[in-house]
């Protein structure tokens, strides 16, 4: 079959491309000219539009040849690419905490996957007030599935290297990460910026402390080598659509193996940042019961799901990780993903707050010396975390100091 050269597609040109794929064009029901295009893009990289009909409504990705928030900046479009393939690899694993993939058209770029209209983006959701227990653990969940269910825990190595060399094609998104999460907010660069000067002081500590700039270094070389499962690679609280009971995550692009403790510490630094962007006592308790919660889920699922393999498939590891001294084994991998949690936690802390990408999280607050107390009180617990990382030997220690600095001011 030949594949269609890449354009940008607009409204007519997704419905015509619907059109020809029968599946999909029968969930929408009705003909071409009833489906309603509704672009909602919202992240930094892509166009996104909802398409919907009679009897149902999908969800298309397409990747620009640029960033989409700064055309300026050129990019390859394999990105489509890699979060299809991050589906098709995940989905069998977590069920129906993401999407499924509807369709990948390798010509335009262009992924299509379940709608989820009826869900919110967590970000929003949280910005809103909502108060979903049943969140976290579900996060928790889904990254011990995904990366039990792609490491070399629960497949032979020949497999796992195989999806490797798929995701290790992920150079450009790769580098954005690298970039813009690992290093840029460490150094003077023009991609940074700071809502209020109040938070310089903070950033001149940051870059000037030998034993943070050694944990990020530290945190950076892990990033790259130690491809432990496949990762999200991007989950924050953007890329998750939820509901009170069903959450889905999304977004899967910067999908790359990696620490586990890379997508841990994503979810959890966004669950800090908003617990810093929420100054309500009840909000903020709130926030630590999530973090605990997922991370206590997290850990109970890795830990079963690898205790539960007593027979593991044939060539996978052992018998250290499943012999007699199993549980040597388990507890140093899991304190190993513990460090890099918060580590990674500390890290796109700092990097929302005055790197390249920020989060809406601290806008809802009205006064603007409020905001910015906000923003350094969060800035400032990134900053101790990872000045400290060594004295952080459980979860606990990390939800204790979190709490007594969310109490100052208060
Ligand atoms: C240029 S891309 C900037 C950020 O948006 C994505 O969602 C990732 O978080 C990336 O770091
Ligand atoms: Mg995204």
């Amino acid at each position: 079959m030949t594949q269609t050269p890449y354009h940008t597609l607009d409204a007519n040109g997704i419905r015509d491309l619907i059109a020809g794929l029968p599946d999909v064009a029968t969930r929408l029901g009705g003909a071409p000219a009833q489906w309603r295009v509704r672009e909602v893009s919202d992240g930094n990289l892509n166009n996104v539009f909802l398409v919907g009909g009679p009897a149902g409504e999908v969800c298309l990705k397409q990747s620009l040849p640029h960033v989409r928030v700064d055309p300026a900046w050129k990019m390859p479009l394999d990105r489509t690419f890699f979060e299809a393939a991050w589906l098709r690899a995940v989905l069998p694993l977590v069920g129906g905490l993401t999407t499924e993939c509807l369709y990948f058209d390798p010509g335009l770029y262009v992924l299509i996957v379940e709608s989820l209209s009826g869900h919110t983006v967590l970000r929003t959701a949280l910005m809103q007030g909502a108060d979903w227990p049943g969140v976290a653990p579900r996060i928790g969940t889904f990254i011990a599935h995904a990366a039990f269910g792609t490491s070399l825990l629960a497949r032979p190595f020949e497999e796992v290297f195989t999806t490797r060399r798929t995701f290790a094609a992920n150079v450009a998104l790769t580098r954005i990460t690298l970039d813009l999460v690992l290093d840029d907010p460490y150094r003077d660069h023009p991609r940074n910026h700071w809502h209020d000067p109040i938070l310089t002081p903070i950033v001149l500590d940051i870059r000037s402390s030998a034993a943070t700039l050694l944990a990020v270094e530290n945190l950076r070389r892990r990033f790259l080598s130690q491809p432990q499962a496949l990762l999200h690679g991007d989950l924050h609280t953007g890329s998750i659509m939820s509901t009170a009971d069903d959450t889905r995550v999304i977004d899967g692009e910067f999908a790359i193996y990696g620490p586990i403790g890379f997508d841990c510490g994503m979810f959890v630094g966004n669950l800090v940042l908003h617990y810093f962007a929420t100054p309500e006592r009840a909000a903020r308790k709130a926030a630590l019961r999530d973090i605990a919660a997922f991370w206590g889920s997290f850990h109970e699922q890795f830990m079963g799901l690898w205790k539960g393999n007593e027979t593991p498939p044939p060539g996978t590891l052992r018998p250290l990780a499943y012999g007699p001294a199993a549980h040597v084994a388990q507890h140093a991998f899991m304190d190993e993903v513990m460090g890099d949690t918060i580590g990674f936690a500390g890290i796109e802390i700092i990097r929302r707050i005055i790197g390249y990408a920020h989060t809406a999280d601290f806008d809802m607050i009205a006064d603007p010396k409020q905001r910015a107390a906000c923003r350094a009180g969060a800035l400032a617990f990134a900053y101790h975390v990872l000045d400290h990382l060594g004295e952080f030997h459980a979860i606990n220690d990390f939800l204790y100091y979190l709490d007594e600095q969310g109490q100052v001011g208060l």
